[in-house]
């Protein structure tokens, strides 16, 4: 089990090793016999070289550049002052695709998957000086992973062009130590996960918090503090685990654009003494679905916002802090009020600042463009699961999350699709009941599996990739679309996905395919369209900025130019007229 996310106080401490590692390429994959786990790489590594950490490694070298093969990290540690004699942990935020860690020459583990949090215990290995930590990371793109990769011709039957490196996928496979590698203490009997959810009750809100620790006896203490108020509540331990209620009189609720967060205290108790704690800052707010509504506290809610990508020149998957500033910035600047975490897990950075600037997130799992042939199914079912409860155990405490999405585009036509889904829907509900849970359909394929979730998402490229060139008969045939979707599933559709490239500074009228003025009038069309459909809940437009990709006839430059952004975050005419639409 991970831990939560490490924490700074009286009871905990956390050392952040970003900086500069030792770095090398092992395309023969002889790293095992040259013994690089034990800190050989600066003895027999050829080419080894300092690497940022964190970032991808494939723009940082132009040898990287498509190289997905294995690489080893290194890094040395002396243990901070204070973490002797403490339980100790290392934990890394994002590892793209499969991590093999060890210390000190003995193996921790290994884990599978980028965009989520992996710990290993330290405590009887670690030395108090001269630590060497190694990490052998490989990216390689595989049908049996998630998302998949080198698939071959036939199962993906609506997408054979697959771009290079081949991902089932249209953004740039980037990889390595992508997010910070912590170390971080608990102390000897700790709150190992806290599950915070609201009930309303007229003005007031009843605070659930349920919490895990590995205490074999002991106190719960949960304090929630905020605008001028306190609650609290005190529980025993039963099998290490407590679950308390407080009731807060006249609560602000946490709603879009109204980011009223409260600090939650958790105690562990020993006695009267105080053995551990954790703070989370936590939001009163419901989310259902209720007929055709998206309710927030009760309220239908309408999803003005993007998709987007963590991609930024140079740092691949690691955005620099002054972007994420940046984007948020922009998505205010431009009258957003939501997005869509696509097509993986975004950094735990960004799930904070959703909280704190007030964004409704619909936050998706790294299973984009699965495929149901037989070979490799098992595999990625079990990656998807994994990566699921990951998801939720890292983010269920975040009020701007207000749905699970589970899948991006899959190839869905098999019988095995619905099964499939279905039991990944059972099993996020099983995690969170308090959320909706959804996926996002690509065109073409018949998504049965919308049955069983609570609204439906759907990327919709007319006027672009079907009826290039013509907005208005794209949209009409959309807008019938979108009516006949609904008659079948009766539930609240967000159009997830619509929008069309745009070459920042290339023009033409009448507008034409790629120029700005096309990019801002399609965008327009769809809004306008969509204004007189009293189910639709939701616009995301496709895409906040323009994002990498691999190479293909179709990505000049290997560049997805949808943005309304350019990538270094420079409106295009779409942008502003966005900004008009949604201020109205
Ligand atoms: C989609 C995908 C997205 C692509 C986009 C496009 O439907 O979900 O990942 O980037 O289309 O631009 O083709």
């Amino acid at each position: 089990m991970t831990p939560l996310h490490p924490q700074l106080n009286a009871f905990r401490q956390r050392f952040d090793l970003s900086g500069f590692w030792e770095f090398c390429f092992d395309p023969g994959d002889r790293g095992r016999e040259r013994r690089y786990a034990e800190g050989l790489i600066a003895a027999r590594a050829e080419g080894r070289r300092p690497i940022a950490v964190p970032g991808s490694y494939n723009d940082q070298f132009e040898a990287g550049r498509d190289y997905l093969g294995p690489v080893w990290y290194e890094r040395r540690f002396d243990l901070p002052w204070g973490f002797r004699g403490q339980r100790l942990f290392v934990r890394f935020g994002s590892v793209n695709y499969h991590a093999t860690v060890w210390l000190n020459g003995a193996l921790l583990g290994e884990h599978e998957g980028g965009h989520l949090p992996f710990a290993f215990e330290i405590t009887d290995r670690a030395a108090s000086e001269q630590n060497v930590l190694v990490v052998r990371v490989e990216g390689e793109l595989r049908p049996d992973r998630v998302p998949p990769g080198n698939v071959p011709e036939g199962p993906l039957d609506s997408f054979s062009n697959l771009p290079y490196p081949a991902g089932s996928f249209d953004f740039f496979p980037y990889a390595g130590i992508q997010r910070s590698v912590l170390l971080f203490t608990l102390p000897e009997a700790a709150i190992l996960d806290v599950t915070f959810t609201t009930r309303l009750e007229g003005a007031a809100a009843v605070a659930c918090v349920v919490v895990e620790t590995d205490a074999a006896a002991g106190d719960v203490r949960a304090r929630l503090c905020g605008f001028d108020a306190e609650v609290s509540a005190q529980s025993s331990l039963a099998g290490g685990r407590a679950a308390l209620e407080m009731r807060v009189p006249d609560a602000r609720r946490w709603a879009a654009g109204e980011p009223n967060l409260y600090s939650l205290h958790v105690e562990l108790l020993r006695g009267e003494a105080v053995v551990d704690r954790v703070t989370l800052e936590v939001g009163l707010r419901t989310v259902a679905v209720e007929g055709d509504a998206l309710l927030v506290n009760g309220e239908p809610v309408y999803l003005r916002g993007f998709g987007r990508h963590e991609d930024f020149p140079i740092a691949g998957r690691a955005l620099p802090p002054p972007v994420v500033i940046k984007d948020y910035a922009m998505l205010r600047w431009l009258g957003a009020n939501s997005f869509r975490t696509t097509h993986y897990p975004y950094s735990e950075e960004m799930m904070d600042l959703a909280d704190r600037l007030g964004f409704l997130v619909i936050d998706e799992t790294p299973a984009v463009g699965l495929f149901f042939a037989p070979a490799g199914l098992e595999e990625r079912g079990a990656a998807c699961r994994q990566f699921t409860e990951e998801l939720i155990r890292r983010d269920k405490n975040h009020p701007s999350v207000i749905a699970w999405s589970l899948a991006n585009e899959p190839h869905s036509r098999r019988p095995e699709a619905a099964p499939f889904f279905r039991a990944l829907v059972d099993l996020a509900r099983e995690l969170d009941p308090s959320r909706p849970v959804t996926l996002v359909s690509y065109m073409g394929e018949p998504e049965e599996a919308f049955d069983f979730c609570d609204f439906v998402c759907l990327n919709r490229y007319n006027g672009w990739y079907t009826e290039a060139g013509r907005i208005d008969e794209g949209v009409s045939r959309l807008s019938n679309e979108l009516d006949r979707v609904h008659r079948r599933f009766q539930k609240p559709i967000v159009l997830s996905e619509f929008g069309a490239d745009a070459v920042p500074g290339l023009h033409g009228e009448p507008p034409e395919l790629f120029t700005e003025e096309y990019q801002a009038e399609l965008i327009t069309a769809f809004v306008r369209m969509l204004r007189d459909k009293p189910y639709v809940v939701g616009e995301h437009v496709w895409n906040l900025c323009d994002f990498k990709t691999g190479q293909a006839i179709h990505r000049v430059g290997g560049i997805n130019y949808k943005g309304v952004l350019t990538r270094d975050r420079r409106p295009k005419q779409a942008a502003r007229a966005l900004r008009e639409l949604w201020s109205k």
